[in-house]
């Protein structure tokens, strides 16, 4: 049987469904999500290893943030991470959520699509909250709109319609070769997936705009087989939402730190010791170089570069 691979982003706006998506054919949580929108602020690789009757191959899913007009340094970042994964794709999966449909929203993602100049299946999601009904209306306005090579329906948090995506995603794909080793699902260090993980604690336990102005970054992160000791930064706009994170007599941090050490522990096997501190960072959300700071690749590279050399 022929093997088919390639790169495949996939792309929509903010809320979509993009992070649950990925997690979902990655069977394995890679992406943080969140009802909150702007959740994701980077792309996150996923390998989906496929052997069906029908097809074999590897499909190298990029989860995206959400599309949405910038108007801060984080935000155009996080638009430069989503034009760099749609340069790099063979295949762009736009994922619409059927629950708000909008025209003219969807035009600006379109765009970006017929820029890229991939091909596109449109997947349309949280089917499992539609009218049956309303469906095939839906399927025809977006037909009307692109010339879509698939229209897929969906339902990425229970799982209709996943098995039928992805024997059409790898029949997209040319043939090409096994890119990564089997049991590789990711290529994002345990280091910053933890403080993702942070990050997705304080958007459940918080509101307004505190998850917008909060960023996190892992300071310190020591594996040993039993035991790893983590120490992080969470960094905010002001010192109002300073208060607010850390919480009457530190309740709020507490609450945080241990749901965050719960998972990470789950994540990584070991125990963890997880220590949190909240920095005001005045404006940090405008400031280019924090923002290319907080990128995981530019953290591993420093990493590398301070390491003495031997
Ligand atoms: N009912 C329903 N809800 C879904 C489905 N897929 C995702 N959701 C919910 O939609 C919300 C947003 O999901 P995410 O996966 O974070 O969305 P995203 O597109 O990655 O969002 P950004 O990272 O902000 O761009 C979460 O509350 C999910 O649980 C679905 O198929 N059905
Ligand atoms: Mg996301």
């Amino acid at each position: 049987m022929a093997f088919h691979s390639g790169f495949v982003s996939i792309l929509g706006r903010p809320n979509a469904g993009k992070s649950t998506l990925l997690n979902a054919l990655a069977g394995e949580k890679l992406a943080i999500v969140s009802p909150k929108p702007q959740t994701t602020r980077n792309r996150i690789q996923g390998i989906v290893h496929v052997a069906t009757g029908s097809s074999e191959g590897q499909v190298i899913l990029i989860d995206t943030p959400g599309v949405h007009r910038a108007d801060s340094a984080l935000g155009r970042k996080m638009m430069v991470e989503v034009r760099e994964a749609l340069a790099g794709s063979d295949l762009i999966l736009l994922l619409a959520d059927v629950l708000n449909d909008s025209a003219a929203l969807d035009r600006f993602v379109l765009d970006l699509a017929r820029q890229a100049g991939t091909p596109v299946l449109l997947v349309l999601n949280k089917i499992d909250r539609l009218e049956k009904s309303k469906l095939l209306p839906l399927i025809d306005r977006w037909r009307k709109l692109y010339e879509f090579r698939e229209i897929i329906p969906i339902s990425a948090l229970k799982g209709d319609g996943l098995k039928i995506l992805v024997e059409r995603m790898v029949n997209a794909l040319p043939q090409g070769p096994r890119y990564f080793p089997e049991d590789q699902l990711t290529d994002q260090p345990m280091r910053f997936m933890a403080g993702e993980i942070i990050r997705e604690q304080i958007l459940s336990a918080t509101r307004e705009e505190v998850p917008y102005a909060t960023a996190v970054i892992v300071e310190r992160f020591e594996a040993r087989e039993k035991l790893t000791r983590i120490t992080a930064a969470i960094y905010c706009d002001r010192a109002s939402q300073k208060r607010i994170l850390i919480g009457k007599g530190g309740q709020m941090l507490k609450k945080i730190g241990t749901a965050a050490r719960r998972q990470i522990e789950k994540m990584l096997g070991t125990q963890v010791f997880l220590q949190l501190f909240v920095k005001v960072e005045p404006g940090w959300r405008n400031s280019r170089q924090f923002v290319e700071e907080l990128d995981w690749r530019r953290q591993l590279e420093n990493l590398v570069g301070a390491r003495p050399r031997s």
